[in-house]
């Protein structure tokens, strides 16, 4: 069966933990992933879902540490990285660009942003727009509400789509 790596990354709070609830077939489970090519083992938030006929993982950061500290260890086995930044936090939005570029550098699989708590009324364009206008053309920026299966779910049709414009796809679609 064909499988997929996600890494769901952003700052503390961002909605990592319940968009990983949301996309997967299983109640969410906190793994010890062993860090490839090394003795090191990190605790992470992990789910997965069946969408025939690819396997998904997600992996996610905790315990507010920022991504990119984690990201260098795991970005060799992730076919994708799911960006989010906290649609509720404005004042975030800097430092979120800034852990952003340094995660993209040199990584060549799909890449997606979520901006996430769109069903919140604190929800900010403003966020969106400035995500936007940072990333230019280098990826898809969706607002999404990560308590939302369906929401949730646009963001990993999303992730596929963009697999497989760049042939990173093992399988036909
Ligand atoms: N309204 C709304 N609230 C959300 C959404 N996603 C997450 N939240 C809330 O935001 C808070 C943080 O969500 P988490 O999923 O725990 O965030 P996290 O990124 O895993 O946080 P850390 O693990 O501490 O880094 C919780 O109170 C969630 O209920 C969303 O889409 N809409
Ligand atoms: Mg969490």
């Amino acid at each position: 069966m064909p499988t997929l790596k996600v890494f769901v990354a952003g700052l503390p709070g961002v909605g990592k933990t319940e968009t990983i609830k949301s996309a997967s077939d299983l109640p969410l489970v906190s793994v010890e992933k062993k860090i490839l090519g090394t003795s090191e083992i990190h605790v992470m938030d992990y789910g997965r879902v069946y969408l025939p006929p690819v396997m998904l993982y997600f992996y996610a950061n905790t315990h507010g540490e920022a991504p990119s500290t984690v990201w260098p260890r795991l970005r060799d086995e992730m076919q994708a990285l799911l960006f989010l930044y906290d649609g509720t936090a404005p004042e975030q939005a800097a430092r979120a660009h800034k852990e952003f570029t340094s995660c993209i550098s040199d990584y060549t699989g799909a890449v997606v942003i979520g901006v996430s708590k769109i069903d919140d009324p604190q929800f900010s364009s403003g966020v969106y727009d400035s995500a936007v206008e940072a990333v230019g053309s280098r990826c898809a920026v969706l607002p999404y509400a990560g308590l939302q299966r369906d929401s949730v779910r646009v963001l990993v049709d999303e992730i596929i789509r963009s697999l497989s414009n760049t042939g990173g796809l093992a399988w036909p679609t």
